[in-house]
């Protein structure tokens, strides 16, 4: 049965192999003149916003180059050979996640988080629905997918999302590769950066909000911008609750936690509070905020906080001034937030500034407890890298990779050598840098999240492919191109054309995740323990029996499917009667799924091996409508299909 499905093609690479198709050589022995990197002030500036200039032009007059990398592709897995790493990515706009095999970079697979999914039903069915909520929105931006953790290791429980167009976070099981919880975050606008407390474990899940709003948001004051709030919220891990929320002083953009358990920090945009870009840029600093932890729940705890219309959620001002807070100048519109896996360092990258901040959680120590007077000392380096750095990511040998947006390359550079040349020594912290193609926002480093970074992998999220694939009319693939950081060269070996748009991905050795995946659902699963309880209540055993029970307007349709059957062939309801469809999948074998549509209904759904879903409606149009299977599971697949009636 299952060798009816598509091995051969599921096989193949479609990812190019080692192309060398850039250039690395070209870059990477000069690390660039740091001091040819100033600030970008006036023209560059209008040109950076301006979209059109700086961006539009650059990576064109790059030169391609043979890698001397043709020999030996790393990134090659045969057929039928494994990854050694699951990806996990962002699907950006489209709502998603995507799990990726790394180095192949093939897709593996999608799961639905914000976004309705035709193919699986999700947003269709019951199950989905008590997941997503009522009325929830048609679709949401993913940014930043994260991995919970013990003591700073990745522990395979959950992956957590943002949604920043509807400010919601997700949680997804990694045992199904599912979504199981997702949470509207109240009082705030657009929930953006997003990341998982490392110590003792995940914990809180720690979620900015970006855009300002007026507190409570009950249709006032367009006009008094000055009185709108952003706020730091943090969720349970476990039950997915809204723990609490800290108001703070300008923007939230991007967010990570530090290795001890004791803090989070935020890079900060947007300090003078103002509602468009003239206003955004007047000032040359902006701000990283440090939460600490401890002080924060001791004030929940002694009730010093207020609640925000109906919510529950005790709220805390961390304003300028609060003991709660510490507010550290960076320069202006800082973008990302990285913690080195060391344990020691934080860095904000400078986006509009050619540097990165780097800060010492042991300097932020000394400030809470009075020691460190002013908060710039916990800056310990500030390297200058290059044009529009975004994002950064780490090895286990002390180096940074930090992605130049502008310049569209990456620049690796020593974290030691840094924190020397800051304190004035005469050292080149800068180690190569790589062209990529073009315009990367995140990277990511093989478990660089983690204390378990392996300096194996980097991948450079590109925003813009531009020439590097066959035209696909004016919307063009995102390109995620995979290096080989495990030598003292960074080398590019992949390119992986991606739909819009990731902006961000974690990578986790396979054996973490394979021990945790389950290859069938088990029977007692509570992604649909509701359904079954309901089964239940109708004496309905969902293994066995497929029949019609029937409560007043409302009809239950229970049915097993094994292939290349259903339980049942016909059922027959009335116009107008509210229908629920439920089907139990029974078939045992591995990858055995079958699907349930539902011919000019809009339905569809997903029914993997032992698993229950459902799907309720109106039968609303009278007629014969056929139901029929679209997950191609037998030879007789076509013919696995039943009539509905629905008598006038
Ligand atoms: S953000 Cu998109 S490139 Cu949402 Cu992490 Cu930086
Ligand atoms: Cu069941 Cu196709």
């Amino acid at each position: 049965m299952s060798d009816h499905k598509h091995d051969e093609h599921a096989a193949s690479n479609p990812t190019s192999p080692a192309t060398g198709r850039t250039s690395p050589a070209a870059a990477a022995d000069l690390p660039g003149d740091p001091a040819r990197r100033t600030f970008i002030r006036g023209s560059a500036l209008a040109g950076l916003v301006g979209a059109g200039g700086l961006i539009g032009g650059l990576g064109l007059e790059r030169t391609a180059q043979a890698s001397d990398h043709d020999k030996m592709p790393e990134d090659h897995v045969a057929s039928g050979q494994l990854d050694e790493y699951y990806g996990f990515w962002s699907g950006g706009q489209s709502g998603e996640m995507r799990i990726l095999g790394v180095p192949s970079m093939r897709e593996l697979m999608r799961i639905p988080v914000f976004n309705p999914d035709f193919a699986i039903g999700w947003g269709i069915t019951n199950e989905s629905k008590r997941v997503l909520g009522k009325g929830f929105p048609a679709g949401g931006d993913a940014h930043h997918p994260h991995g919970s953790q013990t003591h700073g290791h990745y522990d395979g429980r959950y992956l957590f999302i943002n949604d920043k167009a509807g400010t919601r976070v997700a949680r997804i099981r990694l045992d199904v590769m599912r979504t199981d919880k997702i949470t509207k975050i109240p009082n705030v606008q657009a929930i953006h950066g997003l990341r998982v407390q490392r110590e003792p474990r995940t914990g809180y899940v720690f979620a900015n909000a970006e855009f300002r709003i007026p507190t409570p948001n009950d249709g006032r004051d367009l006009d008094a911008p000055a009185k709108y709030q952003a706020m730091f919220t943090a969720l349970n891990g476990d039950t997915m609750e809204v723990a609490w929320q800290v108001i703070v002083d300008g923007n939230l953009d991007n967010t990570d936690c530090d290795y001890a358990g004791k803090y989070a920090a935020s890079t900060c945009y947007n300090s003078e509070g103002a509602v468009d870009l003239a206003g955004m840029m007047r000032s040359e600093r902006d701000w990283v905020v440090v939460f600490n932890l401890a002080r924060i729940e001791a004030a929940v705890k002694a009730g010093k906080f207020t609640r925000i219309g109906s919510s529950k959620v005790p709220v805390l001002d961390g304003r300028h001034g609060s003991p709660l807070t510490m507010y550290i100048p960076v320069p202006k519109s800082p973008h990302g937030l990285n913690a080195s896996p060391d344990g020691k360092y934080f860095a904000a990258n400078g986006k509009l500034s050619p540097t990165v901040t780097l800060m010492a959680w042991s300097k932020v120590d000394d400030y809470f407890a009075g020691r460190l007077k002013d908060p710039r000392g916990a800056v310990v380096a500030e390297p200058q890298l290059g044009l529009g750095p975004l994002h950064t990511a780490y090895d286990n040998r002390g180096n940074a990779y930090t992605t130049l947006f502008i310049d569209s390359q990456m620049a690796k550079w020593n974290i030691a050598d840094a924190i020397a040349a800051y304190a004035g020594k005469k050292v080149n912290y800068l180690r190569q840098k790589l062209d990529v193609a073009y315009q990367p926002g995140h990277c990511h480093t093989s478990l660089g999240e983690t204390r378990d970074a392996d300096g194996k992998w980097l991948v450079s999220l590109n925003k813009f492919s531009k020439d590097r694939f066959l035209p696909t009319g004016p919307l063009h693939p995102d390109l995620d191109q995979l290096i080989d950081i495990s030598g003292d060269k960074m080398v590019l070996v992949a390119d992986a054309p991606v739909f819009s748009e990731p902006h961000d991905a974690i990578i986790l050795p396979r054996r973490m995740v394979m021990d945790k995946i389950k290859r069938k659902w088990d029977r007692k699963d509570p992604f649909f323990a509701e359904t079954v309880a309901q089964a239940r209540k109708h004496g309905v055993v969902l293994e066995k029996d497929s029949k019609v029970v029937r409560a007043g307007r409302k009809v239950f349709v229970y049915m097993t499917s094994s292939a290349p059957k259903y339980g049942l062939s016909e059922f027959k309801v009335k116009k107008g009667d509210e229908v629920t469809v439920v089907v139990t999948n029974i078939d045992q074998v591995e990858d055995l799924t079958h699907g349930f549509c539902l011919t000019d209904y809009g339905i569809n759904m997903e029914i993997s091996p032992q698993e229950t879903s459902s799907v309720t409606f109106v039968a609303n149009q009278p007629g014969v409508y056929w139901y029929y299977c679209t997950f191609f599971c037998h030879a007789l697949h076509l013919e696995m299909r039943g009539r509905m009636l629905v008598e006038a």
